[in-house]
């Protein structure tokens, strides 16, 4: 039957909310007992629109560990929430979240990756979030996993790539799920999974010195691992919390062909397959048949062992999450975007780019969505979403981030066309709720906030929390549940 009524509204139990990252805003690097991950060994970069942390190869990370200082590693000072999370925390209730989306870092649980015991003071540190989030009615969702691979496993195995990863990732996930069980109603495995095929942040894989052939068919097999650890946490969640919910996070980015010519739209769409191959494993449990022919096209071989079919068939996600901030755009004579990265993609005319070259698409987002829902008919989640801008701080301490308020404002009536289309929609969780270094970069001037934070690029600052106009704004469009944009 169709519908004949068309509410443009969010169901009430719509999770609003923000997202952030234990490397991007804890800091407390050495504290307690922490171990350092991949995130900590990357450096600034002075280069706004690429990646830093592709080129880290062992001399790099040894130079890293020698330096004990947080001068020149930014993520290791983060906006430091490990001794803010409750003041952070207070403010984001004010605000009315319904959800906070946050990681575990896997070091603080297991300093070495695959220590025989866990480290009781990281696993206390994450209750005690817990449970400050619980006084406000606020609900945790938790990645596993945020580009913060313990560096123990990089140097010793590779990362990803060492199927023994498997089993140090699924002993921490058992340890978190069984210390948290009950607390936790939704989980994700890996942020932005696809991200993988770019490099070493995602997937603690060395290979900067490799062929470009070589690279891919590394990335791909470290990946490989990284699906079955994620079907075995998921079974591991089901017999342990059979309550809570498990999803796979993307980073969605579409894929526009350049022109009508077919053969541009033939390109357009296997760049958009090769993102979306990676919520057709997790989802529909199974490698699909064109990713297959991609492998044997590009000579990649995908090593397997005997059951981890089986594994990933029996144990898909709950739902789908995934980041938005940008679309892109492909021509087939531009060849194949395989090293495809945020800020590199084609240009469209048609949209305005941030500062750091981001193309800014609303629609897109309604596109994708409904899309995605198509393709899946499983529950979606926006885990991020945002704005990077500099922001000034007046005077009077204030800023007056309009321009966020309008990109943002943008999205969710976007994300409400979608609701409206019968997309299932979980909720939204806008990036970086609280100023943070960024991630691609390791700035801390490229602000995503509603809430400032008294911090400079040089780490200088009192470290003070300021609202923005955005954070009033934020407040009414929860307390309205979307309807006063
Ligand atoms: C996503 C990452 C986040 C985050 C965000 C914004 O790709 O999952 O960790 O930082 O992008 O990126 P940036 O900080 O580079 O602006």
């Amino acid at each position: 039957m169709y519908k004949t009524t068309f509410p443009k509204q969010f169901p009430d139990d719509f999770l609003w909310g923000g997202a952030t990252a234990a490397n991007q805003v804890e800091g407390a690097w050495n504290v307690d007992g922490k171990g350092l991950t991949t995130a900590e060994v990357v450096r600034k970069t002075t280069d706004r629109k690429h990646m830093s942390m592709d080129d880290v190869d062992k001399e790099s990370i040894q130079a890293a560990l020698a330096d004990k200082s947080a001068a020149d590693y930014p993520k290791r000072r983060g906006v430091d929430f490990y001794h803010h999370y409750k003041e952070d925390i207070k403010l984001f209730a004010e605000m009315g979240f319904k959800v906070y989306r946050f990681s575990i870092a896997w070091s603080r649980i297991f300093p070495n990756g695959d220590d025989a015991q866990p480290n009781e003071a990281g696993l206390a540190f994450y209750e005690k979030v817990i449970d400050e989030l619980a006084k406000y009615d606020i609900k945790p969702l938790v990645t596993l996993s945020h580009y913060e691979m313990p560096i123990a496993l990089t140097l010793r195995q590779n990362g990803w790539l060492s199927r023994d990863t498997i089993k140090a990732f699924n002993h921490f996930t058992e340890t978190v799920f069984k210390r948290f069980k009950g607390k936790v109603p939704y989980w994700l495995t890996f942020n932005e999974i696809n991200t993988g095929t770019w490099g070493f942040h995602a997937t603690g894989v060395l290979d900067s010195h490799e062929t470009r052939a070589k690279q891919l068919q590394m990335r791909y097999q470290a990946l490989h691992h990284q699906f079955v650890a994620s079907a075995i946490a998921t079974k591991q969640l089901r017999e342990i919390d059979p309550k809570a919910k498990m999803g796979c996070m993307l980073a969605r980015m579409q894929t526009y062909p350049g022109t009508p010519n077919p053969v541009d739209v033939r390109a357009a769409q296997l760049e958009d397959d090769k993102n979306l191959f990676f919520t057709d494993v997790q989802a529909r449990g199974e490698y699909p048949e064109y990713m297959n022919r991609y492998f044997a096209e590009n000579k990649i071989e995908i090593k397997m062992a005997a059951d981890d079919e089986a594994i990933l068939a029996k144990y898909p996600v709950d739902f789908i999450s995934f980041s938005y901030y940008m679309t892109t755009v492909t021509k087939a004579d531009e060849g194949e975007q395989v090293n495809g990265n945020m800020a590199t993609g084609g240009r469209n005319p048609y949209l305005q780019e941030s500062d750091w070259g981001w193309q800014i698409d609303p629609i897109g987002l309604r596109v994708t969505l409904d899309e995605m829902w198509d393709r899946y008919r499983k529950p979606l989640f926006v885990v991020e979403n945002g704005l990077g801008a500099v922001d000034q701080l007046t005077s009077d301490g204030k800023v007056h981030d309009d321009y966020r308020i309008d990109y943002l404002r943008q999205h969710i009536q976007q994300m409400k066309e979608a609701t409206e289309d019968g997309v299932q929609l979980m909720g939204y969780t806008m990036w970086g709720p609280i100023d943070l270094i960024s991630f691609s970069t390791s700035e801390m001037s490229k602000r995503y906030g509603f809430i400032y934070v008294d911090q400079d690029d040089q780490g200088k600052g009192s470290l003070d929390r300021i609202k923005k106009d955005s954070f009033y704004w934020y407040k009414k469009v929860i307390a309205s549940n979307g309807e006063d944009l």
